[in-house]
């Protein structure tokens, strides 16, 4: 999980600034489906889940949101609060997101379309998956 966090180009000028994302540069897969969460309420935690193959990349472009990455032997909190910081989870990592703020886009770019069968949503079943069932 060390190389979760990922900083982009910026490009900028007098009229603002401009980041751009691509499939195998700098995002390391490619990119088959994009979403966003936004107009969160009482910034309600959400994820609990991880997925057996699909890779993603949150970004936080507008506001604030953490993020609890858990590979079934570590824990790890990441802080989301710039446009131009990505946030890299592998499969078969369980994440939960939380303390989002009022204004907070948080899009994600996603290595696959949406599949529910692709989910764990069960964390005893996560455990059991990455073999960590002590
Ligand atoms: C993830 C985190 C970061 C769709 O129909 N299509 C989609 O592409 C997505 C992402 C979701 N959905 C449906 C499935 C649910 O009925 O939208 C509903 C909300 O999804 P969910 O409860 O899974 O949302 P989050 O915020 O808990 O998780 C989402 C992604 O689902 C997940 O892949 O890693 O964001």
């Amino acid at each position: 999980m060390e190389k979760s966090l990922f900083k982009f180009s910026v490009i900028e000028d007098e009229r603002g600034a401009l980041v751009a994302l691509e499939s195998l540069k700098s995002i390391p897969f490619e990119i088959k489906r994009v979403y966003y969460i936004y107009n969160v309420k009482n910034s309600i935690p959400r994820g609990f889940h991880a997925h057996k193959n699909l890779q993603q990349m949150l970004v936080c472009v507008a506001g604030s949101c953490k993020v609890i990455l858990d590979n079934g032997k570590e824990k790890k909190e990441f802080i989301l609060n710039q446009p131009n910081q990505g946030l890299f989870i592998d499969k078969m990592i369980w994440r939960e997101m939380h303390d989002f703020s009022e204004d907070c886009i948080l899009l994600v770019l996603a290595s696959d379309y949406y599949d529910e069968d692709d989910y764990i949503r069960n964390y005893e079943e996560f455990l059991n998956e990455v073999g960590n069932n002590a």
